[in-house]
């Protein structure tokens, strides 16, 4: 019901309190199968301090508006673009929807078809049914990377994407982008690469020494890219993004908005109006924790999760579902709905839908709650 009268702050905080008690927080270190976190404190600063702005008026707020086009330039940068193209959005389901929008709206075919793996994200489900997109699904080879032979065989006149993963949602799987690439130049197709896990991960573990194709720019049939400040980043959600190789591809999903205060102004997100601090946000984090910063949170996640698939493979009745290539460990065990669910009434915050059950090594994360989960693991088994 619409209270008539107003209460107290004191009063609404206090219900709100109550209300919001059966919530899992990133900081209880309880939450182990998610891909947010705790946000980076001075990363909540900014959004506190700029929460007003609005990009959707980009005419008002001129200021942010460089701003964002600077963190796409940066993170463009990261994956081996001199100059990007593109918006700091809602996730990566935006981000997805806005690729697949875009490779559609280039091409002139009249039933449209997208090539992606059977592990891809279900965000390109929405984009399928809201751009009437034909969705046409790759099978995975043994190692849960795309078969891309089985790709290949898939292409015809109507397809106008490609679409491969690096970090995929289950596995944290990086497909063999550099084949990818070399099919959709030989094709003349754009292939898009969601790293909205991934893209925040790769490029330090690389560096880091962890042996992980290369999937960014750098390789030529990449025309756009997924990555999610709010996954890996450590923004605030909602902070999602994606940037184009071209500027072309950014100008196919945008419409003219005349009579915003920018005067002939373009808006290429799915949303309109849309908050111009996380897009700061995503700026003030690269700048803050720049590549070396980046790079001790990912050597941390990576160590991290070498080390708890080593811990689960000494469990009898539980097995890895392949050896972990990012952060990210999944591992089945027998009576796993059992498993499940007496691991959830113990408050873990885990899910198993999928057929085994999936450890996000993110900044929350410390080993002393995997320990914990270890042992209740153990017990449960
Ligand atoms: N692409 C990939 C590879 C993803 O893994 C995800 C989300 C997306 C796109 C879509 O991103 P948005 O959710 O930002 O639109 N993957 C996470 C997942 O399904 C989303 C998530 C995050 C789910 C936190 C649960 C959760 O607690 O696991």
């Amino acid at each position: 019901m619409f209270p008539r009268k107003g209460a107290s702050e004191k009063e609404v905080l206090k219900e709100l309190k109550e209300k919001t008690s059966s919530d899992l927080t990133f900081n209880s270190g309880r939450i182990l199968g998610s891909m947010c976190t705790q946000p980076h404190p001075f990363a909540v600063k900014i959004i506190t301090h700029y929460i007003d702005r609005n990009l959707g008026d980009p005419g008002l707020h001129v200021g942010s508006r460089k701003v964002e086009k600077e963190a796409i330039n940066m993170l463009a940068n990261l994956l081996g673009l001199e100059r990007g193209y593109g918006h700091i959005v809602s996730g990566g389901t935006e981000a997805n929807i806005l690729a697949v929008r875009a490779f559609r709206n280039l091409s002139d075919v009249e039933k449209p078809e997208l090539i992606l793996p059977e592990s891809a994200h279900f965000s390109f489900l929405k984009a399928s049914e809201m751009l009437n997109v034909r969705l046409i699904w790759a099978k995975l080879k043994k190692d849960y990377s795309v078969d891309v032979r089985d790709v290949e065989n898939k292409i015809t006149e109507n397809t106008i994407g490609i679409v491969g993963i690096a970090g995929t949602t289950g596995l944290g799987v990086v497909d063999d982008i550099p084949a990818l690439s070399d099919l959709a130049l030989d094709h003349d197709i754009p292939l898009h690469v969601d790293a909205a896990f991934g893209g925040f991960v790769i490029p330090f573990a690389k560096e880091l020494g962890y042996e992980i194709p290369d999937f960014d720019f750098r390789l030529k049939g990449v025309k756009s890219i997924t990555i999610d400040p709010h996954k890996m980043g450590m923004v605030p959600i909602p902070a999602g993004g994606i940037i184009f190789r071209e500027k072309r591809y950014l100008e196919a999903v945008s419409v003219p908005a005349p009579y915003l205060a920018g005067g002939k102004v373009c808006q290429a997100t799915i949303t309109g109006t849309r908050p111009g601090a996380n897009a700061l946000a995503v700026w003030a984090m690269i700048k803050h924790l720049g590549f070396e910063g980046y790079k001790e949170v990912v050597r941390r996640a990576m160590e991290l999760s070498r080390w708890f698939a080593g811990e689960l493979k000494k469990i009898p009745g539980v097995y890895l579902i392949r050896e972990p290539v990012l952060n990210i460990v999944s591992f089945g065990a027998e009576e796993l709905e059992r498993v499940e669910e007496e691991l959830k009434g113990r408050g873990w915050g885990i899910s198993a839908h999928r057929g085994y059950i999936r450890i996000v090594m993110m900044p929350h994360v410390r080993r002393g709650h995997l320990e914990e989960f270890l042992r209740d693991l153990k017990e449960i088994i």
